[in-house]
């Protein structure tokens, strides 16, 4: 009786959503076919503004659709200040922020979307502005583990034109200002550099960290482009299917 119901339901919404005009629901529509999300499937121009999709019915994120292929599913976006990123690990476990000016999607998502029985989504990429120019970051491998291994990160496979400033971060647990599973026995590695990611001792980029920071290397540092005095004035993080 249950399973009955909860067929029908799922028929519903996919009727509802593959009937819909906006692209909030015809992107939905695409997910929960066989195709990839954020592949846009519309005939006319590819359009250059990121679009919203919902994640498995309940997360919201943007799509990019166009840069090198599209298919790109944004877990992180900066575009100005106003979305402060100095937060707990419950905060960045479950995401935060608003969509155009400044979010993380989660690392209990992340952690979903990188794994393979999941989805797969283990192409990273990094676009950023630094000094007005655009840079960008791929990195073929990405995956986070699950909460109990402390979303410790893995990733490799660099190329692009930022110069690769995570791949000496694999193998880190993440950190947050009220939780410290960096390599440094001193320090807070969180609290010092005023951010959260994943710290060694402690690091050569920090994305999360605060916006136009005024310290030495609490900015949104990303060191081959920003030196540790510096910072991005816009950063996407974001995966693709493999
Ligand atoms: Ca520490």
């Amino acid at each position: 009786m249950t399973r009955t119901a909860s067929f029908s339901l799922g028929l519903a919404e996919l009727h509802f959503a593959c009937n819909s005009h906006s692209f909030i629901e015809l992107l939905t529509c695409t997910e929960q076919s066989t195709e990839p999300p954020c592949v846009d499937q519309l005939s006319g121009p590819q359009t250059s503004e990121p679009q919203e999709i919902l994640l498995w019915g309940n997360v919201s994120t943007l799509c990019d659709t166009t840069t090198d292929g599209g298919g790109w599913v944004t877990i992180q976006r900066r575009s100005n200040g106003d979305i402060s990123f100095f937060r707990n690990w419950t905060e960045y476990k479950n995401g935060f922020g608003d969509l155009y000016t400044g979010f993380w999607i989660g690392n209990d998502n992340i952690h979903k979307l990188t794994t393979q029985e999941a989805s797969g989504f283990n192409e990273l990429r990094i676009d950023m502005i630094f000094k007005e120019k655009p840079y960008f970051a791929h990195y073929s491998n990405f995956s986070l583990a699950n909460e109990d291994e402390k979303y410790k990160l893995s990733v490799s496979g660099y190329s692009g034109t930022a110069g690769d400033s995570l791949t000496s971060h694999s193998d880190m647990f993440f950190s947050t200002l009220d939780t410290d599973n960096d390599k440094d026995d001193k320090i807070s590695c969180a609290q010092k550099y005023l951010g959260a990611w994943w710290y060694r001792n402690c690091h050569l980029s920090n994305l999360n960290g605060l916006w136009r920071g005024p310290g030495w290397a609490t900015d949104t540092v990303w060191v081959n482009l920003t030196t540790w005095e510096d910072g991005v004035r816009f950063s996407e993080m974001k995966l693709r299917r493999v």
